[in-house]
C-alpha cells in the first residue's frame, strides 16, 4: 500500500488498515517471543502490568502492558522498527514510542472492549498520538475482531466513565444505538496493521468462538509536539477520587 494513500486514509478516517504489513516468518517471530516472555520475563513483571480474565487461572492472560521495559526484543519492535517510521510519518512529527503491549481474548470467555478513546486515558494536549494494532490470528466478528467509528477523530473527545473491565477502565457514557449503527468492523488476518487516531473511537465485540482466541500486538506512539494536558490530568484523578468514595 503506497504512503500517501495509507496517509490520507488516516486523516479522512481517523484510520487505516495495511494488509500484510508484517510477512508470516515476521508475525512468527513476534509470536514466538511474545510465548518466550508470557513464559519467561511476567514472573518477573509488576502484577499491574498483567490482566487476566479470571485471576485464578493463568491461562485466561488477556493483556499485557509496558512489554518493551522488561524485554530487548519488544523495545527494539517499538522503538527500532518500522512500526514507529509510520507512527512518524502519519503524525507529521518525530515521535516517542510509549508503550507495547500484548492483547487477547481467551475462547468463549474473552470479553468486549468497551467504546472509547484512547486520548481519554493519554490527556495530552494537542491529542497527537496514534495506536496500533497488529494482528497475531485471523480476527473477525466471531471472536471479536476491532470496530471504528469512521471520521470520529474530527468530532472531538466525548464523555467517558467507569467501567469494570480489566485493562479498559474508561468507556464514552452516552455511546447509543446511533454510535452502534455506524461502527465498522474490520476483520484482520496475521501480520494485517491497524492504525488509529487518539480521538478516533471503537469497541471490540466478545470472544463467541469455542475454539478459536484473538491474539494482537498492540503499540502506541505519541508525538513530541504533545503534551501533558496537566489541567485534564487532575480533573481525571478528582473524578476518580470521587468514583472510590462512591459519588457520582
Ligand atoms: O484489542 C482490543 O480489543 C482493543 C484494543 C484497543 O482498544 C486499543 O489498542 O486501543
Amino acid at each position: 500500500m503506497h504512503t500517501a494513500i495509507i496517509k490520507e486514509t488516516f486523516q479522512r478516517d481517523g484510520y487505516v488498515l495495511i494488509p500484510a504489513f508484517l510477512d508470516s516468518d515476521e508475525v512468527n517471530e513476534i509470536i514466538k517471543n511474545f510465548e518466550r516472555v508470557i513464559e519467561q520475563v511476567t514472573p518477573n513483571m509488576p502484577a499491574e502490568k498483567m490482566f487476566f480474565e479470571d485471576k485464578d487461572d493463568p491461562s485466561t492472560l488477556k493483556q499485557l502492558i509496558d512489554i518493551h521495559q522488561y524485554d530487548q526484543f519488544f523495545d527494539n519492535v517499538l522503538n527500532k522498527g518500522k512500526f514507529k517510521d509510520i507512527a512518524a510519518l502519519l503524525l507529521n512529527d518525530n515521535v516517542v514510542g510509549k508503550t507495547l503491549e500484548y492483547f487477547n481474548k481467551p475462547p468463549r470467555i474473552g470479553k468486549p472492549t468497551p467504546p472509547h478513546q484512547d486520548g481519554y486515558y493519554f490527556m495530552l494536549k494537542p491529542s497527537v498520538a496514534v495506536t496500533m494494532w497488529m494482528a497475531l490470528e485471523p480476527a473477525d466478528e466471531e471472536n471479536g475482531c476491532v470496530r471504528y467509528i469512521k471520521g470520529s477523530h474530527l468530532t472531538g473527545m466525548r464523555p467517558h466513565g467507569r467501567t469494570q473491565t480489566l485493562g479498559f477502565s474508561q468507556q464514552i457514557l452516552d455511546y447509543g444505538p446511533e454510535d452502534i449503527n455506524k461502527e465498522i468492523s474490520i476483520t484482520a488476518k496475521p501480520g494485517d496493521l491497524l492504525i488509529h487516531h487518539s480521538l478516533t473511537i471503537h469497541t471490540a465485540g466478545g470472544n463467541k468462538s469455542a475454539t478459536r482466541s484473538r491474539k494482537a500486538l498492540g503499540l502506541i506512539y505519541f508525538g513530541l509536539s504533545a503534551r501533558e494536558d496537566t489541567e485534564a490530568k487532575a480533573a481525571y484523578q478528582k473524578k476518580l477520587q470521587a468514583e472510590r468514595m462512591g459519588k457520582p
